[in-house]
């Protein structure tokens, strides 16, 4: 698009969105001061690369076999780059633990170092990007039988309190070497296949298992912890030891991060209205925006009706504070990094979206009781300029406008990710 179109275009859209009370400069500069966190998953397939022959376990798939996918961490470091430098704004990075770099040793699980993230953390350093961590409770052997935390075993369960106690300390010194707040989310796969007999026991080893991951204490200036539930994964249909009334009860009453994440409930059941929900009762809250489809949890973000919800609520709550939004899908049915730019960019757009709303004016209507002047000024909104104002925000942050940005990720995968066997 020719830069003299976008610009003309964005003028009349400003006049338009000015007339409903909306600044829409004022909005761009907001949009400008909050990150995204990409999830470093989405480059390999959950794959990570430690080189356990066991595959990708916990639950989780990842479908399709599209080629290029990264195989090692520069393959993964350079094809995040070039999705950063076609998405709009500053943003974060989201390493699982399993992404360590070990130089060819092998290190297990609970002996992982600050160290073995320095090839990250070097690289965020240049980039000016903040990182996030998880620990990693799925594609290893001692999470074969599918527990973890809550495992019956004291041996097991001890491995894995390692573990996420050492992730602790890893987002730590990142979080230090960065001057930037590292958010460790802890997601495990605990969960039963067939109905239990004890819901009791696993709940409460989990309870005491997070006590201990939490005891040793972290400035929350350098770490943030996190917990995510969930309502099933493949091969635990009937019963997840971390469901959701657990993490939230258990997030409450230790005032740490709860995490939403937007394909983990009932289908009909989305995220919109957990988010004032939880909100006076945790201090701050981490979001794994996502998409279920039927069984899946984690297809590509699109700018549905639920995205939008999602970004309505942050924004007309005043919630970006105390919000962290992470992005969680995996799709490897097509370009890797064309999914990272077309999540990203969506989640973006959302945000944008709500805070060019005339929410002010909502707002009055209804406390007014003018339900229907609310329904026709909601609807109207829908058909407002928005494109141009967006279009206007990717120029100005220097990113192609439009789908620009997908002949560059085509000429990268005719360059790098072809070369790939
Ligand atoms: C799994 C959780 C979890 C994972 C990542 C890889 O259902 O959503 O967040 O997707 O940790
Ligand atoms: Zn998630």
């Amino acid at each position: 698009m020719k830069a003299k179109t976008i610009e003309q275009a964005y003028r009349l859209a400003k006049e338009r969105y000015a007339e409903f009370g909306i600044n829409t400069d004022a909005a761009m500069r907001k949009l400008a001061a909050v990150p995204v966190s990409l999830h470093c998953w989405q480059g390999d397939d959950v794959g990570g690369f430690e080189n356990f022959d066991g595959g990708l376990s916990g639950g989780l798939a990842a479908t399709g076999n599209y080629p290029g996918k990264a195989r090692t961490p520069d393959e993964l470091r350079s094809d995040a780059e070039k999705a950063f430098s076609l998405i709009p704004g500053k943003h974060r990075f989201n390493l699982h633990a399993f992404y360590a770099e070990f130089g060819g040793k092998k290190v297990d699980r609970n002996e992982i170092e600050p160290r073995h993230f320095k090839g990250w953390i070097d690289w965020a350093k240049r980039l000016g990007i903040g990182l996030d961590f998880n620990p990693t409770c799925f594609s290893h052997p001692k999470a074969a039988d599918g527990f973890t935390l809550s495992h019956p075993d004291k041996g097991i369960r001890g491995f894995w309190i390692e573990h996420c106690i050492a992730c602790r300390k890893i987002a730590a010194s990142m979080g230090r070497a960065l001057d930037k707040t590292v958010v460790t989310n802890i997601w495990i796969p605990d969960g039963m296949k067939d109905i239990p007999a004890d819901r009791k026991g696993p709940r409460a080893r989990l309870e005491e298992a997070l006590d201990a991951v939490l005891a040793p204490k972290i400035s929350p200036k350098l770490n943030l912890d996190a917990v995510e539930g969930k309502l099933f994964g493949i091969g635990c249909e009937s019963m997840t030891v971390g469901s959701h009334e657990f993490y939230l009860g258990y997030a409450v009453k230790n005032q740490i991060l709860y995490t939403l994440d937007a394909g983990h409930y009932h289908p009909t059941e989305t995220i919109t209205d957990k988010i004032s929900s939880v909100m006076p009762f945790v201090p701050e809250i981490l979001l794994h925006v996502s998409r279920g489809v039927r069984w899946d949890s984690d297809h590509v973000v699109i700018l549905n009706d639920d995205l939008q919800a999602i970004g309505q609520e942050l924004v007309r709550g005043g919630y970006l504070p105390r919000t962290h939004i992470g992005l969680d899908f995996f799709d490897a049915s097509i370009n890797r990094i064309a999914a990272w730019v077309i999540g990203t960019r969506n989640m973006i757009k959302a945000l944008l979206m709500a805070m060019v709303e005339p929410y002010d004016q909502l707002r009055k209507l209804e406390l007014a009781g003018d339900y229907t002047s609310r329904l026709a000024l909601m609807e109207e909104v829908k058909t407002l300029p928005f494109g141009a104002v967006w279009d206007q925000y990717c120029a100005s942050k220097g990113v192609p406008v439009g789908t620009g940005w997908l002949a560059e990720v085509k000429a990268y995968e005719a360059a790098v990710l072809s070369k790939r066997a």
